[in-house]
């Protein structure tokens, strides 16, 4: 066979191979078995020395166009296997935009937290600091300093936890205005602050009781402090969280510190203080406790009790929570059960 038979017969069988390839390995391995230097076409050439210097030439050129054909056809076909693969991956990776999206389900903070963010924004608006301490507490401060005698029923291993004879879990927000007092310097102003946190006592769990719940307590102390000061700020407090329309009335009470010391109730926010099984029928519901500061506390601080006096308030989160939304058991908020938490999604 002549070598111009010979290479129109390669061309033939390797330009039908590289159009039937479907993988890119497979195609650059016949390129390399091809133009490569042991290769049919290198063969090719090497044996057009036995031509004559006529026929050498004209084969060279056409040896050389073979050559050039093929590897235009091995870089065609190259090029549309890498177009296919891309045009695969693309087919694999369209996003379908008219596919619905997935819900976002949003968290809502706890019911008692916004409650609790509520009262200490209204107080900060009002321009008191809002205070922490430790909810593990010495008795002295929890106790002693509170005006609270050591034969006072709170202070019985029934009602507390006591952690050793020093240490308990604060039963109440107190010991932390009583810490406050003891620090702040009167000279530069009143002080005004609220101080929110959790609270324990050892009551066997039930509707209305819980080990732990919260509380927010309120202090104010300056010169000249009367009881209609602290009348005016639980009137805007009540409007604030129940409604602009309520009213708000103080019978006498006790707690060791506080003298004058007072339970206040709100007007019914349901029925307006005409009666409904809100407020059994009364019109009015308790809501907080209260007092004048008791001169006691004032001096376990190291204040002048008779430069110096004050308001307290304490109440609880958690009552407001349950009166607000007719929640009828308190251990509802500890549970961490989110179809219960869930129905109190945050406003606004
Ligand atoms: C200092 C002086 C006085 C805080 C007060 C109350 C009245 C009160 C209860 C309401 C419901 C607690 O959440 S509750 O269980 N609190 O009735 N608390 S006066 O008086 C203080 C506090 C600190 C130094």
């Amino acid at each position: 066979m002549d070598l111009k038979t010979k290479l129109e017969q390669l061309f033939e069988e390797n330009h039908k191979q590289i159009g039937r390839t479907g993988d890119l390995d497979e195609l650059n391995q016949i390129r390399v078995n091809l133009l490569g230097k042991k290769g049919p076409i290198t063969e090719v050439l090497r044996g057009m020395k036995d031509l004559s210097a006529d026929e050498r030439p004209k084969v060279g050129a056409f040896a050389n166009q073979i050559k050039s054909d093929l590897q235009d056809a091995i870089a065609a076909r190259k090029a549309a296997l890498e177009q296919a693969v891309i045009q695969k991956k693309l087919a694999q990776e369209t996003i379908d935009v008219t596919l619905p999206g997935d819900q976002v389900i949003a968290g809502t903070p706890h019911i008692l937290a916004q409650i609790m963010d509520d009262v200490e924004t209204y107080f900060i608006g009002q321009g008191y600091q809002v205070i922490d301490g430790p909810e593990v507490e010495e008795d002295h401060y929890n106790f002693e300093m509170l005006n609270i005698p050591k034969d006072h029923p709170a202070r019985d291993m029934q009602d507390t936890f006591y952690l050793d004879s020093q240490l308990l879990m604060r039963s109440q927000t107190s010991p932390v205005q009583a810490r406050t007092m003891e620090i702040h310097d009167f000279t530069q102003g009143p002080l005004k602050m609220i101080s929110p946190g959790r609270v324990y006592r050892r009551d066997t769990d039930d509707a209305t009781h819980s080990h732990q719940f919260h509380q927010i307590e309120g202090l104010v102390i300056d010169k000249h402090i009367t009881m209609a000061d602290l009348k005016g700020t639980l009137l805007a407090l009540a409007q604030h969280v129940f409604g602009a329309d309520r009213q708000i009335r103080l019978r006498p009470s006790f707690f060791p510190f506080t003298e004058p010391s007072v339970e206040v109730d709100v007007s019914c926010f349901r029925c307006n203080g005409a009666g409904c099984p809100i407020c059994k029928y009364s019109g009015w519901i308790e809501v907080l406790g209260a007092g004048m500061v008791h001169p006691n506390v004032l001096n376990a601080a190291g204040v002048d009790a008779d430069a110096y006096g004050g308001f307290a308030f304490g109440l609880g989160p958690d009552r407001f929570a349950m009166l607000k939304y007719g929640i009828d058991d308190i251990r509802s908020f500890y549970q961490g059960d989110v179809r219960f938490l869930s129905q109190f999604q945050q406003e606004g």
